[in-house]
């Protein structure tokens, strides 16, 4: 039996130094230690040996099968920490291998159009203002002598929220709100989003922004509005760029005139981009209506005012020879990293 038990610990031994997985490991284990392994079939025929060599005989096969655990278990560890440095290495990350690189957003035309813009008139004194998107009737039409049959307030140009409340058809209500403070002088650009209920097209869209300005004083001028529009078109477009005020009607100012500048792609003579006129209509303004001074609590005879309004879109599709207003509005990676 002896002899028997050491070939049993060699054979095992061998086995197990040859053993290249779990599998193999788990089949070594029921062979020998297993209920009808061989040493357990040792152990059942200890019952034919002597009363005197049993504890011995016992003793060697409990030795034996204590060393056969102990190199299973060992075995068992190589495998897992085996097992464990082949996930690290797989999972290893080199810090230092450059990162991808994050998707940079970019300005907006409009942004960086309202900048120049803001930029311009702080420059002269001016302060930004900003007001509610969703406004009164009052102070986008009445307060700016709009009446009540002007087709402007016809439900197909604007959004009505109830009879009186609605989504802004101009930035012209913060303009009112400002006087109505009663704080004179005023020198004051309103930028913001407007709606009007307009199909969409290459220069139209429900909504847009539009920069109004608004200047009272005692002592204001069509001279002082000429000047202040005048020196905006140079900063703007350029220190060659002349302006023109053709006669307008807007029931709000009075008188009224729209502008253009000298095209600033061929300095006048007329191109494509003007379409061959050599002038391109920018913005509209006029002095403040006396009846507009009036029902904000300003005395006419005593203050007078210009006013002016101009469409961001427009002056970003200007600047930036942009054919299409949909483009502003895509917010296309492609388009918008040109600027
Ligand atoms: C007050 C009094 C007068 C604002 C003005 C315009 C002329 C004008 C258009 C330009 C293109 C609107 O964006 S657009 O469609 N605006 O032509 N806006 S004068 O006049 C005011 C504003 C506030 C109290």
């Amino acid at each position: 039996m002896k002899e028997r038990l050491q070939a049993i610990r060699e054979e095992v031994a061998k086995q197990i130094e040859a053993c290249a997985d779990m599998d193999k490991l788990n089949e070594i284990r029921v062979a020998f230690l297993g209920k009808k392994g061989e040493l357990t079939n040792i152990m059942k025929s200890l019952k034919d040996a002597t009363a005197e060599e049993r504890p011995k005989l016992g003793m060697m096969i409990n030795e034996a099968r204590a060393e056969i655990e102990e190199k299973l278990s060992e075995k068992k560890d190589a495998f897992a920490k085996k097992l464990r440095e082949e996930k690290m290495k797989a999972e290893t990350i080199d810090v230092t291998l450059p990162a991808k690189k994050p998707m940079m957003g970019h300005r907006h035309p409009n942004s960086i159009a309202l900048e120049e813009v803001e930029r311009i008139f702080i420059g002269m004194g001016y302060e930004v203002v900003e007001g509610p998107e969703v406004e009164y009737d009052y102070y986008n039409f009445e307060a700016l002598n709009i009446p009540a049959n002007h087709p402007a307030k016809d439900e197909q140009d604007t959004f009505y929220i109830t009879g009186d409340i609605l989504l802004r058809t101009q930035t012209s209500p913060v303009q009112v709100r400002e006087m109505e403070k009663g704080k004179l002088p005023i020198r004051m650009i309103a930028p913001g989003r407007v709606f009007r209920s307009d199909e969409v097209d290459a220069t139209h869209s429900p909504s847009f922004h539009q920069i109004e300005g608004l200047v009272i004083d005692k002592n204001i001028t069509f001279a002082d509005l000429k000047g202040t529009l005048a020196e905006f078109a140079k900063e703007l477009f350029g220190e060659q760029t002349r302006v023109k005020f053709r006669p307008h009607h807007f029931p709000f100012t009075e008188p009224s005139a729209e502008v253009d500048v000298t095209c600033f792609k061929c300095g006048g003579s007329g191109c494509r981009f003007c379409k061959g006129s050599g002038w391109i209509e920018i913005l509209g303004c006029g002095m403040v209506h006396p009846k507009v001074l009036k029902m904000s609590g300003i005395d006419p005879d005593e203050y007078s005012g210009f006013a002016f309004g101009v469409g961001l879109e427009r002056i970003a599709l200007l600047k930036y020879e942009i054919d299409d207003m949909r483009l502003l509005y895509e917010n296309d990676e492609r388009f918008l990293k040109q600027f």
